[in-house]
């Protein structure tokens, strides 16, 4: 496999953290043993996540191709506009942000705290538009880039959660490069892996990685999207065309995608009372912070996979924390109690 020859533009401290999560391992029987690896706290740029480990590939292509504005879309409280926005400062770019309505939320300040308000602060020209949840190509967003063009500046256009852009599943087959090396440190490897998917190249990126050692089926991605058929397909796409990419030396099959649908209601962006419960027995067990969105989705079906028993005693299970805590002020309303 070759990832070493994509150019790579560092954005993250470097290899993240892997600790165990032991009160919540032992709260929950003490059988299964948890660690995360912390994807949530890997860069000093606006809180990092798991965007900012995929644009280090993509950047090499902007700063080739001499654009001056980087473009991107998502909901109101993205994680990955947030992480553009703090990336094209960093850099020295202008930053369009196209911030469509997916999600059916109305916390009063929704639209001026966390990950938006951040984004703003960082001088990124935030666009808020009425359309709903897709994880696709938008018209919105083709509308940022004339518009861009039309104002005599060079767009570069990056997708939903990077994820359609060719590059995007480059970040995650390096990050489970890394993990490999740190199993190595550790001294075991990790039986299963459980991350949250939504747009995709994050799983598929992994998922290809590990396909190396034949592992792809050991992890286990979530959706939160609450559309799984959509995101099970645009993550076999991406980690079929990562493969290629990489030279992988064979295609990715169907069944080493796997996608749990347990979690990822009510819809898209709203908490289940499962999250919620996820989200403060983490908080409250580890000191560790999840979102309503996704992290809280994964770390649902985390608790309850190891209630219901449905990984073996003994098996230490990684779980892939990949951000999004700052857009927990948004959904203040859910927490008034605690
Ligand atoms: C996101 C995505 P993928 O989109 O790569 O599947 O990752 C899902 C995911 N966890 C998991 C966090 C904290 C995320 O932010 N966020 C999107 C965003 O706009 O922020 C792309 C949807």
């Amino acid at each position: 496999m070759k990832i070493e020859r994509f150019p790579r533009y560092p954005l993250t401290f470097g290899p993240t953290h892997i600790h165990p999560l032991n009160r919540l391992s032992a709260h929950l029987g003490g059988k299964v043993k948890l660690y995360a690896k912390r994807e949530d706290c890997n860069s000093g740029l606006a809180f990092g996540g798991n965007k900012t480990r995929k644009l280090e590939y993509l950047i090499p292509d902007v700063l080739e191709q001499g654009a001056d504005t980087l473009v991107s879309i998502g909901g109101i409280q993205s994680n990955q506009t947030r992480q553009v926005a703090a990336v094209a400062a960093h850099l020295g770019l202008r930053c369009v942000l196209v911030q469509e309505n997916w999600v059916n939320y109305a916390d009063a300040v929704y639209d001026r705290v966390g990950n938006i308000q951040m984004s703003r602060i960082m001088g990124a020209d935030v666009r808020l538009v009425c359309d709903g949840f897709d994880i696709g190509i938008r018209k919105s967003w083709k509308e940022a880039m004339e518009s861009v063009l039309n104002d005599g500046g060079k767009p570069y256009p990056i997708p939903a959660g990077c994820s359609e852009h060719p590059l995007g599943g480059l970040g995650f087959v390096r990050f489970a490069e890394e993990v490999r090396e740190q199993e190595v440190e550790l001294g075991f490897r990790f039986d299963y892996i459980v991350v949250c998917s939504v747009t995709g190249s994050t799983q598929a990126g992994m998922a290809v990685g590990f396909a190396a050692e034949k592992r792809a089926n050991r992890v286990i991605g979530i959706d939160a999207s609450a559309r799984p058929e959509h995101t099970r397909e645009q993550i076999l796409r991406i980690a079929r065309h990562t493969a290629q990419l990489v030279d992988l030396g064979r295609e990715i099959t169907d069944t080493e995608i796997v996608l749990d649908t347990r979690y990822g209601g009510p819809e898209y962006g709203l908490p289940s009372e499962g999250t919620l419960e996820a989200i403060r027995l983490c908080g409250r067990f580890e000191g560790v912070m999840t979102d309503p969105v996704y992290e809280g989705k994964s770390m649902h079906a985390l608790i309850d996979m190891v209630r219901g028993g449905e990984f073996p005693g003994g098996s230490r299970v990684l779980y892939v924390h990949l951000g999004g805590a700052p857009a927990l002020s948004a959904y203040s309303f859910l927490f008034r109690d605690g």
